[in-house]
């Protein structure tokens, strides 16, 4: 498979790497890895992918900032987002009086994340930049990791660094893709190189007890087709344990996570949906119907990848990230416009490759929806709006 957020310029296809991906279970400890770790320097210092685009992660980044400001947090408290992306996160806590730093090993999302007034570090997280933070901005109060924590290859050191920065009365919180849902409604598509770990509860407890650290709660959100959400506190501190963490690996279990038959079932029912899909848009497209796709997302480059369909079939992807407009897709090479050309092309039908936002993208497309427009949606089975 290609990487899945290596978007290129046409004359860069000829020469397109590809690397295995495969998804590896642990039999003792149920944590799920992919079997390579490619070069992070390759995947992450130019980054295409913006948090702030979604106007619903951008709410789900106020609710935590008001969450952790009625209580948690005071004016002044460092908050220190790892991965900060273009600053989506850490803006509430800095227009609620908080003091602010991302970090993100991402040059170019730095930069525009230091223009709009979020200071960001343009570096990987690891223990020695742990201690230089510590040094000038003195503890986090919080230290927040969103959708990162499934791309460490060394998750100890990761654990380490935060341990050396976070106040003792501090929480370090993780938010990351839960295999539960992964599982539960076939995301294969959420499987790529970035994605070194698919995550469950009980690991995570176990990794945080080696680090003398502590699960303290754990929420799940269905943002991202679904997450958890893990509020971590060092072993000395106030026990703020509510019991939600046990009931969610409880959950884990019954599911039967902890076990090899629901994955090689997996197997099977990505099949199923690879199937079904083809032939849908196969028959779509011998019925003479334009079809377009809207999302250039990573997953959406492992869905299409995975099926084979390719500008054959799906004529464009629309997106509203100026850094994916005027590229084409990985593997397949589909070219990637401007979300605002969408009532131009005068497609027959969408294939909503961020199915995760399908509210936000209807609502935004309405006046496709009015004109007949239909929407295609793969995950978790084939469904057509
Ligand atoms: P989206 C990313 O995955 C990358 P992706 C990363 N590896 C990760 O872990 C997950 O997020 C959590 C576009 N769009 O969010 C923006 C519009 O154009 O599903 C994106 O290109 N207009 C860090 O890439 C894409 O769709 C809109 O209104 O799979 C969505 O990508 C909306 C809502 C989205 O994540």
């Amino acid at each position: 498979m290609p990487l899945a957020n290596r978007l290129i310029k046409e004359n860069e296809a000829f020469n397109e790497k590809k690397y295995p991906l495969e998804m590896m279970f642990c039999e003792d400890c149920s944590f799920s890895q992919l079997s390579i770790v490619v070069n992070p320097e390759i995947l992450f210092r130019n980054y295409v992918y913006r948090s702030s685009i979604s106007n619903t992660f951008k709410h789900h980044c106020e609710m935590l900032s008001d969450e952790l400001n009625s209580g948690i947090v005071d004016r002044g408290d460092l908050v220190l987002d790892i991965a900060s992306n273009d600053g989506c996160l850490l803006r509430p806590f800095k227009e609620k009086g908080n003091k602010v730093l991302g970090v993100d090993p991402a040059v170019n999302l730095a930069e525009i994340a230091n223009k709009s007034g979020i200071e960001t570090l343009p570096r990987f997280w690891e223990k020695d930049l742990a201690k230089e933070i510590l040094e000038k901005y003195g503890p986090a109060k919080i230290v927040t990791a969103f959708n990162v924590f499934a791309h460490v290859d060394d998750v100890h050191s990761f654990v380490d660094g935060v341990k050396i920065l976070l106040s003792k009365d501090g929480y370090f919180i993780i938010e990351a893709p839960h295999l539960y849902n992964l599982i539960e409604k076939i995301e294969f598509d959420t499987v790529y190189h970035e994605h070194l770990s698919y995550l469950l509860v009980k690991p995570l407890n176990k990794l945080m007890k080696e680090h003398h650290m502590r699960i303290a709660k754990t929420k799940r959100f269905e943002i991202h087709g679904g997450c958890i959400r893990l509020y971590i506190e060092h072993e000395g501190k106030e026990n703020s344990s509510d019991g939600s963490t046990q009931k969610i690996i409880n959950e884990e279990k019954e599911a039967g996570l902890y076990e090899t038959d629901v994955y090689m079932n997996l197997n099977e029912s990505v099949k199923k949906l690879k199937k079904d899909l083809v032939s849908k848009l196969l028959e779509l497209k011998s019925a003479g119907k334009k079809i377009s796709a809207f999302g250039a997302s990573a997953k959406g480059n492992t869905l299409l990848n995975y099926c084979g369909i390719g500008n054959n079939i799906i004529d464009c992807i629309f997106d509203d990230t100026p850094e994916k407009q005027g590229k084409i897709t990985p593997g397949v090479h589909i070219p990637i416009i401007n979300g605002r050309e969408l009532m131009k092309k005068r497609s027959d039908y969408l294939l909503l490759l961020a199915w995760n936002f399908v509210d936000e993208i209807m609502e935004k497309t309405r006046n496709y929806r009015e004109f007949g427009g239909k929407y295609i949606i793969p995950v978790p089975n084939l469904k057509i709006i």
